[in-house]
C-alpha cells in the first residue's frame, strides 16, 4: 500500500475510533470525505499520476474511502444507541398506561353477592362451576324435561343465534353437564354430586325495577343416596342466614318447574319495603328469590344417574335480586346502568 494512503488510513482509524460525540464523527467525515477532505484531495490529485500509478493509486484511494465511510456508519450507530440507552435511563419511571388522577376500583354488588355464595357453598363442601352463556336447546330444555312446544318454554323466551343455540334463559341450563361430570365419581366412589354453577342469563322481557333481560343466577345441585327436603331446606337456610347475617322472613311455597318433582318457590320478605310492598316487590311485600326442588327422575337419567338410586336437590338463586336485597338497590336496572356513582358505593363485608 502506498506509504501516504497507509499513514492516512492510520490516522483516521485512530481518530474515528476516539470519538465519542455525534458531532465529532461529522466533523471526521468532513475532514476525510468532505469537498475540502484529505481523502477527496488524495483523489483529486490523481490527475498528475501516470496511467499506470493512477491504476493501483485509485484502486487503493477508493478502498480507504469506502472503508472510512463503513467505520463512519458503524460508530454513528453505536453512538446513536448508547445516546438512545442514556436518554432511557435518565427518563422518570412513569407507567403511561395509568389512567390519570383515577380512584381505585371497586367490585360491582353482584360480583360482591356471587363471591360471597361462592364461599359459603365451597365451605360446605360445593364446588364452583363455570358455564358458557351461549347454549344449545337441549341443554336449557330438553335435557330438563322440557321438551319442545312445552308451554313451560313460554316464560324464558330468549334470543336465538342463527345456529339454534341460545343465550341460555336460566343456569340450570348447566344441570346435564354437572350430573354427567360428576356423575361417575358419585357411582363409582359413592361421593356425593355437590356443586353449584353461578352465571349470566338472558330473557327477552319487559323489564320493571325487579326484571331485567339480562341478570345473574346460581344454580345449586346436590345428589346423592336419600337426599330429601330437609337436606335443600337446611342449606338454602344456611345460605340466607350467612349473606344477610340478620334473620329475614322466609316462604316456601309449591311451584312448578318441568325438572323439579316437587318444585318450591322461596321468597323472602321485601328487605326495601319491610314487607309493606312497593315496585322491587311489585307490591306483595315478597320477593321471588330461589326456586328449587327435588330433580326429576326423568333430569337425572337423562343426566346418567339411576334414580332408583339416587335423588338429589337443585335450587337457581336469582343473584341480582340477593344483591338488591342485600345493599337495598330500589331498582333492578340501576345494578346494568353503569351508573359508578351508585355502584362504587357498595364494599365487601367480609
Ligand atoms: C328458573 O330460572 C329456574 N331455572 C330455577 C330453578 C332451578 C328451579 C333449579 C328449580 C330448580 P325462575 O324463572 O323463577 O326459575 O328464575 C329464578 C330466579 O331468577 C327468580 O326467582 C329471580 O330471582 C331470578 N330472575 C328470574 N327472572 C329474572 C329477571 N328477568 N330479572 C331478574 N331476576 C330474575
Amino acid at each position: 500500500m502506498n506509504q501516504q494512503i497507509a499513514t492516512l488510513q492510520q490516522e483516521a482509524l485512530e481518530q474515528l475510533s476516539e470519538a465519542v460525540e455525534l458531532s465529532e464523527l461529522e466533523n471526521l467525515r468532513v475532514a476525510y470525505l468532505g469537498k475540502k477532505g484529505s481523502i477527496t484531495a488524495l483523489l483529486k490529485g490523481m490527475k498528475d499520476l501516470s496511467h499506470e500509478e493512477r491504476k493501483t493509486f485509485g484502486a487503493e484511494v477508493n478502498e480507504l474511502k469506502e472503508l472510512v465511510t463503513q467505520e463512519i456508519e458503524k460508530k454513528t450507530a453505536e453512538l446513536k444507541e448508547a445516546e438512545i440507552k442514556k436518554e432511557i435511563a435518565s427518563m422518570p419511571l412513569i407507567d403511561v398506561t395509568a389512567p390519570m388522577n383515577a380512584e381505585s376500583g371497586s367490585y360491582h354488588p353482584i360480583t360482591l353477592v356471587q363471591r360471597q355464595c361462592e364461599t359459603i357453598f365451597k365451605s360446605m363442601g360445593f364446588n364452583v362451576e363455570d358455564y358458557s352463556e351461549v347454549v344449545t336447546d337441549y341443554e336449557c330444555f330438553e335435557s330438563l324435561n322440557i321438551p319442545k312446544h312445552h308451554p313451560a318454554r313460554d316464560m324464558q323466551d330468549t334470543y336465538y343465534l342463527e345456529n339454534g343455540q341460545l343465550l341460555k334463559s336460566q343456569t340450570s341450563a348447566a344441570q346435564n353437564a354437572i350430573l354427567k361430570k360428576y356423575g361417575k365419581e358419585l357411582i363409582e366412589n359413592g361421593r356425593p354430586i355437590k356443586a353449584i354453577f353461578p352465571g349470566r342469563c338472558f330473557r327477552n322481557e319487559a323489564t320493571d325495577a325487579c326484571h331485567e333481560n339480562t341478570f345473574f343466577q346460581m344454580e345449586g345441585v346436590m345428589v346423592d343416596k336419600d337426599i330429601s327436603i330437609s337436606n335443600l331446606i337446611f342449606f338454602m337456610k344456611t345460605m340466607l342466614s350467612e349473606v344477610f347475617r340478620k334473620d329475614i322472613k322466609v316462604r316456601l311455597r309449591p311451584g312448578f318447574f318441568p325438572f323439579v318433582e316437587p318444585g318450591f318457590e322461596l321468597d323472602i320478605s321485601c328487605l326495601i319495603c319491610g314487607g309493606e310492598g312497593c315496585p322491587s316487590c311489585k307490591h306483595s311485600g315478597w320477593l321471588e328469590l330461589c326456586p328449587c326442588g327435588m330433580i326429576h327422575p326423568n333430569v337425572l337419567s337423562e343426566g346418567g344417574i339411576d334414580p332408583e338410586k339416587y335423588t338429589g336437590f337443585a335450587f337457581g338463586l336469582g343473584l341480582t335480586r340477593l344483591a338488591m336485597m342485600k345493599y337495598g338497590v330500589k331498582d333492578i336496572r340501576d345494578l346494568n346502568s353503569g351508573k359508578l356513582k351508585a355502584l362504587s358505593q357498595f364494599t365487601d363485608d367480609e
